[in-house]
């Protein structure tokens, strides 16, 4: 089977009129900046770019060195672009205006510069994660207000992987597809099209450490997990926690699997863990269109109405099964079902 690049992927993704041509350059420049990340990434201590960069950023992080220069490569290649009205970072409290002199776009990027950034120091992969929403008709400075649309009007959602292989993973809403950066030519080769999740699965991932800080449908849920064959349900689940959301994710998009970071006691106030623009909507476009399921426990994340850029969400994603099960247990003990 000849080798189908990105490139010629979104001319097909155009002539199938899943996609305008601003949206494929979008995602062009999106990939490009992505290979640079993953250059910076791939020379660790003798780049210079481990530890920190001795700043913080809006969500009261200290920031790694390649938070910043991820961060930085994202926004420069963006700015130039030609496809953007504005974009908005993890690392920056404030949208990030195009610069007078460039010419404005029609899209609005959301993305996740570095996730799992504590783990680059110790060589584990890491990733970025980005979302690609219209902006709002007649609006010339986007604020962040206008960024703050569901998740089921995304036009795009990907992330990459910074691991042994870089690996893009894609979706328009037809369907989710892999790309594998072929480091010779340097583009990313479509390696999986409309790939599909497993509805059943055994396998999960949580932070343990957390267990005493669950709410009691989490407990009862991962109780029985670890009950496993002795247990209601019958069958032993294996665990696995890599504290990078994009490459646990990616096992699942890979071979299936569940996803979990629930509210618990330690971040009831913060409602959360993940941020929902530019962690949970995106990674859950990409479930769904894979076959799987993405709640907060309670709700379709898709579906939330968002109330801030930096808004953190319960995230229930993955196997369908395993994520319908936990979110019944979550209504059940809220009386919403019975
Ligand atoms: P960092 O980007 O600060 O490393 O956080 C990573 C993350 O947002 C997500 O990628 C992980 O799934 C999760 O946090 C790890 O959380 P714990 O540190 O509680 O395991």
């Amino acid at each position: 089977m000849k080798p189908v690049s990105l490139i010629q992927f979104l001319i097909e993704e155009r002539r199938a009129g899943h996609i305008n041509a601003e949206l494929s350059l979008l995602i062009e420049v999106v990939a490009r900046a992505c290979k640079r990340i993953g250059v910076a990434t791939g020379k660790g201590a003798l780049g210079g770019v481990l530890g920190e960069a001795g700043t913080g950023n809006i969500q009261g992080e200290a920031q790694k060195k390649l938070d910043v220069i991820s961060n930085e490569i994202l926004l420069e290649a963006n700015a130039w672009g030609g496809h953007l009205a504005a974009c908005a970072s993890e690392e920056m409290e404030d949208p990030q205006q195009i610069p007078d002199g460039y010419p404005k776009g029609k899209h609005l990027l959301l993305f996740d510069p570095l996730d799992g950034s504590s783990n680059i120091d110790v060589n584990v992969s890491v990733g970025t994660i980005f979302s690609v929403l219209r902006c709002p008709d007649g609006v010339t400075e986007p604020k962040a207000e206008h960024f703050l649309q569901p998740g089921t009007t995304q036009l795009a959602a990907g992330y990459v992987v910074y691991g042994p292989a870089t690996v893009l993973v894609l979706t328009f809403g037809h369907g989710t597809h892999e790309f594998t950066l072929d480091r010779e030519v340097g583009s990313f080769i479509l390696s999986r099209r409309a790939i599909r999740i497993p509805e059943q699965t055994a396998e999960f991932a949580i932070n343990m450490s957390n267990q005493r800080h669950w709410q009691a449908p989490m407990q009862r849920y991962i109780g029985e997990l670890l009950a496993g064959k002795t247990g209601p349900r019958g069958k032993d689940f294996n665990m696995r926690w890599v504290a990078s959301m994009v490459a646990d994710v990616h096992r699942i998009v890979t071979r299936g699997g569940v996803f979990y970071y629930p509210l618990d006691a330690k971040i009831l106030d913060k409602g959360g863990k993940l941020r929902l623009m530019y962690e949970a909507n995106p990674m859950a476009f990409i479930i769904e269109q894979a076959g799987g399921a993405a709640t907060t426990g309670r709700q379709r994340i898709m579906e939330l109405q968002p109330s801030g850029l930096h808004q953190r969400v319960p995230v229930f994603l993955g196997s369908k099964e395993e994520v319908e099960l936990v979110t019944h247990y979550h209504r059940e003990a809220d009386g919403a079902v019975s």
